[in-house]
């Protein structure tokens, strides 16, 4: 197998169901991808307990899903993490690995992975003694179990110092990653995650850099679509920032992508187009352009699709075939009469409510374009917020920027609105498993779009004694994230990002006496510390004297 795409199910939380990764081999095949790397961090006999074979239950299970993956032709890859706590030096560690993985082997398992990411780098004393390093300690054993397999033709390592970033003092220098080029058998891949664990850009430079190193082209184990590190975020946005280049000077590329299993439709789909990007036609290679956008659009047109697809994997309301009876509803048959209420009905959900979906949960490091769009009017709309008539007497008020203020406020509101009639349409699609697996985030998404719009309503003045009742005594809604949301809070800029760009570094000022065109910046300034204070509610009082003084 030349080129291996697909996915590795690698990260923190709740592994896949068996009928998840069944769904996920023929979506593979359909859309042309052909590997799957076996890794959930929290199945415990991959990782904790390592050691533990396989009840005759589980082992039945694990049959059967290593049969549908040859069925669809998808290559399994099961993978072991011993790392947490294997003593290298001690034979016994190496018979049990050896009879865990013989134990997979007669599952119809051909391909196989040992990891060694997210352990501590220290030795034992035991493996001290026998070994250089922790780099010749894994490669040992990895060498070892490799031989012991007769050499199976895929067979990966992931090393400990899986990216630039955990490479000292550097990628070329790294004396872990050179032991790794040196002596771990050539045959033998290695999973790499680019600059970073999870990598805003992988360039073909960085990839030649470290093929040097490690002495073979690497298989990337992407992080772009992972979201295991934040409650609040789900990746939809397109695979990006990988340039098609790269194809051929890589082992493989498989995407660990977000925990939930329905929230991947983008995340597998635009991976798989970035892969058909490029392709050998005889002996002349084919490079077609990958354009993001389009790859998204093309994604999610295929995923609204999905949503009226009556529960496919079985949860929820009960399945029912075009024969079968309806059972008997005391409300089957209601009709309203004329001075009734009406019956609910459903809006179908549309493509435009998946692009903005996908433009809120982008990527990582970026945003969607509306997504965008919305925090830079509101942005606007607060340090603006002398325009419209904050502060009393202002002569911005009633002026041509009051207006602008106005026109732009009630766009915003129309943005927000659309954010709600989405959640509405969300709410109401046949596949309750896609929206089960959205929900929790389009919750919080609806929640923070309706605090940004009550905050805009009370600086233009529009809040009625109850909105106000609302913002001076808040439901817990208004502020989440219990006591790591209090943590963020309480950090300059609420962030980890902001901490270390603005306190810690050196800044220069330059201070000149105060002049009289100074006087509205400096109430521009004391409005927003009073609004900030009051989180949000007019201080007119308070604004004015500070700035005043
Ligand atoms: C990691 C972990 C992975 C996790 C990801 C994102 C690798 C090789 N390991 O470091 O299990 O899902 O970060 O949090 O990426």
């Amino acid at each position: 197998m030349s080129f291996l795409s697909g996915v590795v199910e690698g990260f923190y939380g709740r592994p896949w169901t068996m009928e998840q990764r069944r769904e996920l081999f023929r979506r593979e095949q359909k859309w042309g991808l052909n590997a799957y790397l076996y890794a959930p961090k929290d199945d415990h006999k991959h990782r904790m307990y390592w050691r533990d074979l396989y009840t005759p239950q589980e082992a039945g299970e694990l049959q059967n899903l290593i049969a549908s993956a040859n069925e669809h032709h998808v290559e399994f890859i099961y993978a072991i993490s011993p790392g947490l706590d294997i003593t290298f030096s001690n034979p016994k560690e190496m018979a049990t690995l050896k009879r865990k993985i013989e134990q997979v082997w007669g599952f119809g398992c051909r391909s196989f992975a040992v990891l060694f990411d997210d352990i501590e780098p220290e030795m034992c004393p035991a493996d001290k003694d026998a070994f250089s390093s922790l780099a010749s300690a894994q490669v040992h054993m990895t060498n070892e179990l490799y031989k012991h397999l007769r050499k199976p033709k895929i067979f990966l390592f992931c090393p400990t110092d899986y990216c630039e970033t955990f490479c000292t003092p550097s990628v070329a220098q790294s004396p872990y990653l050179l032991t790794v080029g040196e002596k771990l058998y050539p045959e033998i891949d290695v999973l790499w995650t680019g600059p970073k664990v999870v990598s805003k850009v992988i360039s073909v430079e960085s990839i030649e850099e470290v093929t040097q190193v490690i002495k073979r082209a690497p298989v990337i184990w992407d992080n772009i679509h992972a979201n295991d590190y934040d409650p609040q975020r789900m990746m939809l946005g397109p695979f990006k920032d990988r340039p098609v280049e790269l194809i051929p000077k890589l082992r493989g590329m498989l995407t660990n992508p977000n925990c939930e299993f329905e929230l991947n439709f983008v995340a597998i789909h635009t991976l798989a187009t970035w892969c058909q990007s490029y392709s050998h036609g005889g002996n002349n290679r084919i490079v077609k352009d990958y354009i993001p956008q389009e790859a998204l659009q093309l994604a999610l047109s295929e995923w609204l699709v999905e949503f009226s697809v009556q529960d496919p994997l079985g949860g929820g309301q009960p399945k029912r075939g075009a024969d079968e009876e309806v059972p008997m509803q005391t409300d089957a048959c209601y009709v309203p009469g004329p001075r009734d209420k009406l019956l609910f009905t459903a809006e179908p959900l549309t493509l435009d409510d998946l692009i903005l979906l996908s433009d809120l949960f982008y990527l990582p490091y970026e945003h969607g374009p509306t997504a965008l769009k919305m925090l830079q009017e509101l942005h606007w709309l607060k340090s603006n917020s002398n325009s419209v008539g904050f502060v009393p007497g202002s002569s911005d008020r009633n002026t041509g920027k009051d207006t602008e203020w106005r026109a732009r406020a009630e766009e915003f509101d129309k943005m927000c609105e659309a954010v709600v009639q989405m959640f509405n349409r969300l709410s109401n699609v046949s596949n309750r498993q896609i929206l089960y697996d959205l929900y929790n985030f389009i919750c919080d998404i609806k929640s923070g779009v309706t605090m940004a719009r009550d905050f805009v309503k009370t600086i233009g003045r529009q809040t009625t004694l109850s909105d106000q009742q609302k913002i001076d005594d808040p439901e817990p809604w208004g502020f989440r994230g219990g006591v790591s949301g209090e943590f963020q809070r309480m950090l300059p800029n609420h962030g980890y990002k902001d901490v270390f760009h603005h306190s810690f570094r050196p800044k220069a000022y330059i201070i000149r006496p105060y002049t009289q065109s100074d006087q509205s910046a400096v109430q521009q300034i004391s409005q927003e510390v009073m609004c900030e204070e009051t989180h949000g509610s007019p201080a007119t009082k308070g604004a004015m004297s500070l700035g005043d003084r």
